[in-house]
């Protein structure tokens, strides 16, 4: 199994959620302004050249993060990383899920857009980002995870959507309940080992 990936993109996630399931793969680095690997031409892995990327050792290529986090859980149900098809908690995970992929992801990635002035990135990150934010803040002062007091792959997603603030001049360093989730996702060895992987293509 190969896992196509950026250092510092949205591919950390699914990199979690395999190490959360045990399972061998290679990560394969994208360059995303040649779209290129070490193995050629990225658009030949999918012509949609954006990461993350999961192709199965049958050569089948999944892509969509938030997809490849599900066919993830439910190849392993016993490592419970996500709650059972058909149940409603599966349902509450799936809110999750889609909320962190359009709501936050594509909001935090305007931040990161070349077409769009500084001026309006401040005014969005103001009202729309903030908004997000304090929505997520007021989530987990009340629980230790996005499902409550277990663990489940929508954490890893957060995790690694609320890592970007930062690094475009957001400070979330008062969102107290963001911040204790952060850190108890960081003593994760899944976490640990992501990042440590990601670093070593840096
Ligand atoms: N809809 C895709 C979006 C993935 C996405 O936005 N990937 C970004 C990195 S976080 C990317 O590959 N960008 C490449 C580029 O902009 O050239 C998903 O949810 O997986």
């Amino acid at each position: 199994m190969k896992l196509y990936f950026s250092p510092g993109s949205c591919g950390l996630s699914p990199q979690i959620a395999l190490r959360e399931a045990g399972l061998a793969f290679d990560l394969i680095k994208v360059d995303f302004n040649t779209k290129q690997t070490v193995e050629g031409d990225y658009f030949e892995v999918t012509p949609k050249g954006f990461v993350p990327a999961l192709k199965l050792d049958d050569g089948q290529v999944l892509t969509e993060g938030a997809v490849i986090l599900q066919w993830i859980a439910d190849k392993f149900p016993e490592r419970n990383l996500l709650p059972a098809s058909g149940t409603r908690e599966r349902y509450k995970a799936l809110e999750w899920l889609n909320y962190i992929a359009t709501d936050l992801h594509k909001g935090m990635a305007v931040m990161f857009s070349s077409f769009i002035d500084d001026a309006s990135k401040r005014h969005f990150a103001q009202g729309n980002l903030a908004e997000r934010f304090q929505y997520i803040e007021e989530h987990l002062a009340g629980n230790d995870y996005l499902l409550g007091e277990k663990f489940s792959l929508a954490d890893g997603y957060l995790y690694n959507v609320l890592s970007w603030p930062p690094r475009v001049n957001i400070d979330i360093s008062h969102y107290s309940a963001i911040q204790t989730f952060m850190a108890r996702m960081e003593r994760r060895p899944s976490v640990h080992a992501a990042i440590e992987a990601e670093q070593s293509f840096a």
